[in-house]
Parts: C-alpha cells; structure tokens; sequence
C-alpha cells in the first residue's frame, strides 16, 4: 500500500492512525502543501481531488479519509474501528463526523489560504476563526464523549473511528494554540491514545518530511 500523506495533514494522520492499529505496511509519498505539490498534474492524475490522504491499495485509488478508514475495517476488520452492533456504528461514526465534517471543512488549509488571500485577514483573525470552530464542535464533543467513553476510549472500552479522528484533531488545536481547557475529557483521552503504540508511530514530526 502507498499513502500519500503530508505530515501535518490530519486527515492523512487519521489514516497513518488506522492502517498502524490493524498493523497495515505502507509506504508514504509525502506531497508538499504548503508547496502546492498536491495541485501538480502528476498527483491530480491519482487524485483529482488534490488532497491528502490518497491511498493507492495496488492500483486501486481511494480517498476521502473516512470512505479509506470504512475499506481498510472491511478489508481488515481486526481490531474493529468501527462496530458491528447499529447503534454503537452509528454513535462513533457521528462523533467522527463531528469532527472530520463539522471542523475540519472549515479550518482546512484551502480554507486559509482563501481567509488570509481573497479576504486579507490578518493571523489573529484567523487564528480566531480557527479556534472558533473548534470550539464550537469541541463543546459538545467533550459532552457527548463524556456521556459514552468507558474512560480509556471516546465510546466504550475499545479504540474507534471516534478516537481515530480525536487525536489529529487534537494535534491541529494545540499546532493553533487553542485554549483547552473546558475540554479536560477530550484532552485525557487523546493524551492517553498518544501513547498507545500505533498512535505514537503516526505522529507528524515522525513523519518523512517532518519539519
Ligand atoms: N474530507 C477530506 C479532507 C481532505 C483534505 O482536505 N486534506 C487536506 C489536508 S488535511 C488537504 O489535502 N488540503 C489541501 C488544500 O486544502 O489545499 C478527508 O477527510 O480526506
């Protein structure tokens, strides 16, 4: 398998977390953002979309992180990131979705560049509206996690798609230095997946091209 991937991309890291769980090899292209590599015609040839992550499963192009997460569970279904049982799938695909749909969308790099190019924001501004957004999913996040988290996990006792996506979440507010502290649950929990093995080798500053 190839992953391309940035390092400080959390959506790739939300993938580089899941393909390390299930103990997936992979090999990573890394694709320069900052750089513009993801718009060159070589990688819009992969992918037309120009984002990462963008997973090549031998020949086999797939994207979007979430849609790459769902094939690597039914390709690899141990251990389970997202359960069998309905009402369990659909609770920890909804604390994933408040995250991957609710913030990131908004806080994208795209996003920035349009807030800071088209719009002339200064940093501070957008340095709010960064925090703004997650703020306003973190809230009921910390709420929701604290309603169903078996104390180790977002959901129950077992690592989810939930958690997947918590900690490169995580990742992007600390990177934005968003105040955290009315999310203690949150903070506990991703500080705890950090430490777990998997997560830990798909850090950004391990990463190859990590600055
Ligand atoms: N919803 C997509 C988002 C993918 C995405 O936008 N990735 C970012 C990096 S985190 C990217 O490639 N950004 C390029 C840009 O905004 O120009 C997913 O979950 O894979």
């Amino acid at each position: 398998m190839r992953l391309y991937s940035f390092f400080r991309s959390s959506a790739a890291y939300r993938v580089r977390i899941a393909l390390n769980v299930k103990g997936v090899a992979y090999e990573t292209v890394s694709v320069d953002l900052p750089g513009s590599a993801h718009h060159s015609p070589e990688f819009r040839a992969v992918n037309p979309q120009a984002t990462v992550p963008t997973l090549d499963d031998d020949g086999t192009i797939l994207w979007q992180s979430l849609a790459i997460i769902e094939y690597l569970d039914a390709r690899f279904p141990a251990p389970r990131l997202i359960p069998a049982e309905p009402v369990a799938r659909a609770h920890v695909q909804a604390l994933a979705q408040v995250i991957v749909c609710e913030i990131h969308p908004l806080n994208n790099l795209r996003v920035l560049k349009y807030l800071r190019g088209e719009l002339k924001l200064d940093e501070a501004a957008v340095g709010k509206w960064y925090s703004h957004w997650i703020g306003e999913a973190f809230g009921p996040l910390e709420q929701l996690v604290t309603r169903f988290s078996g104390g180790r996990y977002c959901y129950g006792d077992s690592l989810s798609i939930a958690d997947v996506c918590l900690v490169p979440q995580m990742y992007n507010a600390r990177r934005f230095a968003v105040d955290l502290a009315p999310y203690p649950t949150l903070v506990r929990i991703a500080s705890q997946l950090e430490a777990e093995p998997a997560v830990a080798a798909a850090a950004p500053n391990l990463q190859p091209g990590a600055a």
